[in-house]
């Protein structure tokens, strides 16, 4: 595997063959990175390399492909471990992404620990993903789903999000940074407060990991959830970080193989961490490919990562506000490359479309944050992100589509 040069950020678009096509004859601006980023060709390639040669399944095999698979696959979790500052390599289990992750906590700690009247406590820039799991344990344990609200800004209420604590609260589920607005969280400090009230906080990393360190020590968080393929990783893989003491109280949700040490038709003794919780054949090549991605964001470096993609989203923001008719929706104090924004008297889907037919790709929807459209009293917004391969230029060409929609609705 070659590594990134010193300085990657100068040849980076290189990198990622997918931005090297044109779209209805155009080049393709991808600015969609919060849905999903584009894969740099070293993560491609180490799936390729492991389903050419490799291939084989994990944890069961006495042959040397398995020895190997095997070998490749614990070798991402490490990095994934090292990735977080994680303690334990056991603290850090594969998931099929952020929504997996979630519900695992939802379904096994709450079975664990969450009662009826017990209280969870969530925001309300919550993707779905961390708000429909934690209804469905109330349906099935009678818990109560607090809610701290958002000030009009997209910053979250602090004031509001203290009073919501008490000594019921048993988990607070919290996003890092919100997919929809862009909005920072200040996850240290959130976390604190609520280990003061007594609660556990599992942190939704889906959008921040891609841009800022997050190192669970450090922070403090109990669990941690994100998706490989928002952060140059493959589609279908996910982890779920959860600190051991935890981890080793809860119980299994799913049953299968590899969650097991033997089975009688009377008993089954389960396995120990991380395999209790991955049940059934994993998805190893997208393991193995996170882990290169990890190593790829590493070479690269969150300061070039956080230097750039903020240089971008400062460009985005002027540029977007000096278009006539243009409306951010969000304007959070501490934010990330995420901008939500509405153009007069276009719906934001025909935007997206008239947007793609320029080469532009932006998301057009509710973002599966409807909670946060609701609160701006919008069914949908137009979305801009940004990432390592983006540029100015990106930014330009998506200022002249915009006006190039507006034209065509004047
Ligand atoms: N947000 C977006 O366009 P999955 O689907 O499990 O990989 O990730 C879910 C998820 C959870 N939390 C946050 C903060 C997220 O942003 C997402 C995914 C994408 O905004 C797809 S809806």
């Amino acid at each position: 595997m070659t590594p990134p040069p010193d300085n990657p950020l100068l040849d980076l678009r290189d990198r990622f063959p997918c931005l090297d096509q044109t779209v209805h004859g155009k080049p393709l601006t991808y600015l969609d990175t919060a849905a999903t980023a584009l894969k740099p060709t070293c993560v491609i390639e180490s799936l390729a390399h492991h389903y050419r040669l490799v291939s084989a399944n994990i944890h069961r095999g006495v042959h040397t492909l398995s020895e190997r698979a095997t070998a490749d696959f614990e070798r991402a979790r490490t990095t994934v471990q090292t990735h977080l500052n994680a303690a334990h390599s056991h603290e850090i289990i594969f998931t099929s992404g952020t929504t997996d992750s979630i519900n695992l906590v939802a379904q096994s700690y709450g079975q664990l620990a969450i009662g009826a009247g017990d209280e969870i406590l969530i925001t309300e820039m919550e993707h779905h993903s961390n708000i429909v799991p934690w209804q469905l344990l109330r349906e099935r344990s009678g818990a109560v789903l607090r809610v701290a609200p958002m000030l009009d800004n997209g910053d979250l209420d602090r004031d509001a999000f203290r009073a919501a604590l008490n000594a019921r609260t048993r988990l607070v589920a919290v996003t890092a940074v919100s997919n929809a607005l862009g909005t920072v969280n200040p996850v240290a400090e959130l976390t604190r407060e609520a280990h003061a009230a007594g609660a556990v906080v599992l942190v939704d990393a889906a959008q921040a990991l891609p841009l800022q360190a997050m190192d669970v020590q450090a922070l403090d968080c109990d669990f941690l959830a994100f998706s490989g393929h928002k952060v140059f990783g493959p589609t279908g893989i996910g982890v779920l970080y959860g600190k051991n003491d935890l981890l080793k109280a809860m119980p299994p949700v799913k049953g299968g193989g590899d969650m097991i040490l033997s089975v009688t038709f009377d008993q089954t003794t389960y396995n120990e961490l991380p395999h209790i919780f991955e049940a059934g054949t994993a998805h190893i090549a997208g393991a193995i490919g996170l882990g290169r991605a990890l190593e790829f964001v590493n070479a690269v470096g969150y300061p070039a990562i956080e230097a750039h993609e903020s240089a971008l989203l400062d460009h985005a923001l002027t540029a977007l506000q000096a278009i006539d008719g243009v409306r951010l929706v969000g304007t959070p104090a501490q934010r990330k490359g995420i901008v939500s924004f509405l153009v007069d008297a276009i719906h934001p889907h025909d935007l997206g479309t008239i947007l793609d037919g320029e080469g532009v790709a932006i998301r057009a929807g509710h973002h599966c944050a409807q909670p946060v459209m609701a609160h701006y009293g919008v069914a949908a917004t137009a979305r801009a992100s940004f990432s390592i391969y983006n540029t100015r230029d990106d930014v330009d060409r998506l200022v002249a589509a915009i006006r190039a929609a507006q034209e065509i609705f004047a």
